[in-house]
């Protein structure tokens, strides 16, 4: 049972807590039982700077060669990253992620405000990932925004087949000719730097980045900012695509179903979600309802899977 803290907690050498039914806490007890005596398991700072190190270059080793990458840990990206990597344990995930914390433009709702709404069907994702909401008959509510993401990254982080490479950047696509395919190129991976990096190519000299092969690149970086629509706009610049369509304004009806319906391989290799698709195909957006988001992500999921089908 949680236990909440009441103003005993405060009063000058007591050892316990006191629940509102009244019961003594068991907390305290597991540490020891006196705050006098408490002490950590001792510990030489090398083990500290091995236990992370050793893993995070064990996991750059084992992610150099992934069967997915997802650019973009937006609420699009781990509404993908959930949906492929619980249908495909067997796949090797990497979610590259350019800020420090995950999660996008998902910790707020429209105008920093806390709640969250999804238009129906939205909801159903909100079921499977369990996240309560209330029901307003044609659209629901998450009471903050930053349950539902919260919520999502846990998920995502927990699952076995997935790494999260936060503060790293995409900042080129590995490609191969395919003369034969739309496009010229097929998509084979990304390349990838530390994010401060890739902010200081301008003032360093050799900085030389990073690559990621993958036989399949989800690109879900959001509409076009600091960072966003980034495989888009090098589409565009590398002629793998004609233009770039540009956001539209505004228009929460036609922007949902337009981003949803049309998650898709956009080129052979890249399959693109979320607000990134507005870029690449001239959609509106649609503001601050998040429907679109996870529904893309289902779609851009199974969009993957087929091609692991093929
Ligand atoms: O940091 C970016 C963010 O977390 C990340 N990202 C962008 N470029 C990257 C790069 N390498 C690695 N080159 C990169 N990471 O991608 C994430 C995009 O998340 P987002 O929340 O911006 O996009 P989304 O499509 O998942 O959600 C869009 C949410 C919006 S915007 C909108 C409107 O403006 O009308 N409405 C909604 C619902």
């Amino acid at each position: 049972t949680m236990t909440v803290p009441t103003k005993n907690l405060a009063l000058k050498g007591s050892n316990t807590t006191t629940s509102v039914d009244g019961s003594q806490s068991k907390l305290l007890d597991q540490f020891g039982g006196k705050w006098d005596s408490f002490a950590f398991d001792p510990i030489r700072e090398s083990q500290v700077s091995r236990a992370m190190t050793r893993r995070y270059f064990a996991d750059l080793d084992t992610y150099a060669e992934s069967d997915v990458v997802i650019v973009g840990a937006g609420s699009c990206g781990l509404s993908t990253a959930y949906t492929l990597a619980k249908a495909r344990p067997d796949l090797k995930i990497a979610i590259i992620e350019a800020s420090v914390s995950p999660g996008g433009g998902c910790w707020l709702g429209g105008q920093l405000f806390s709640a969250m709404v999804l238009r129906k069907p939205g909801q159903k994702f909100l079921d499977e990932i369990e996240v309560p909401y209330e029901d307003e008959g044609n659209y629901v509510v998450v009471k903050h925004a930053a349950l539902f993401m919260s919520t999502l990254m846990s998920k995502v982080l927990m699952m076995p087949n997935v790494k999260l490479f936060n503060a790293t950047c995409v900042e080129d696509l590995i490609t191969r000719p395919a003369p034969e395919l739309p496009g010229g190129v097929r998509i084979t991976g990304v390349v990838t730097n530390w994010t401060l990096v890739t902010l200081h190519h301008d003032d360093h000299s050799c900085m030389d980045p990073n690559t990621i092969n993958a036989p399949l690149v989800i690109s879900t970086t959001g509409h076009d900012g600091p960072f966003g629509a980034f495989s888009a706009k090098r589409l565009a610049s590398m002629g793998a695509i004609t233009k770039l369509g540009g956001m539209r304004g505004l228009d929460m009806n036609s922007a949902e179903d337009a981003i949803v319906k049309n998650s898709r391989e956009v080129v052979p290799g890249l399959i693109m979600g979320g607000m990134e698709l507005s870029e690449l195909d001239g959609a509106n957006r649609m503001g601050p309802t998040f429907g679109a988001m996870c529904l893309s992500g289902v779609k851009a999921a199974e969009e993957a899977l087929s091609v692991f089908e093929t």
